[in-house]
């Protein structure tokens, strides 16, 4: 084989191994939830009702463009019921939300100021 052709042939193997690589550091960087997520878009929104118990999280939302949703009230569960420390029905917060198994979950809150 010619320097060129094995050059070539680490590239495509290189090309053909990245994709399953980025996903799992993407299920690496996903386990356990981080505090937060760089990746997901930040959503206005206002805590309405919280229930630790379950985990999960009612909210009046704005616009989410990255589940296409426009605004509404509903129930989300949490990505890590450490998300919910510190707040309190009422507060103003900006948060990441995305659809895991189907499953409407933020991934992300921090207060708005
Ligand atoms: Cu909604």
């Amino acid at each position: 084989m010619k320097p060129t052709h094995f050059l070539a042939a680490a590239t495509l193997g290189l090309l053909l191994a990245t994709p399953a690589r980025a996903a799992d550091e993407h299920a690496a960087h996903h386990a356990p939830p981080a505090a937060t997520d760089a990746a997901a878009p930040w959503t206005e929104g206002e805590v309405r009702k919280i229930d630790r118990a379950q985990a999960k999280l009612t909210l009046r939302h704005g616009r989410i463009e990255n589940l296409d949703m426009d605004g509404m009230t509903m129930v989300f569960k949490v990505a890590d019921p450490r998300l919910l420390e510190g707040l309190k029905t009422g507060d103003k917060i900006r948060f990441a939300a995305e659809s895991r198994q189907g499953v409407l979950t933020v991934t992300a809150v921090e207060p708005a100021n």
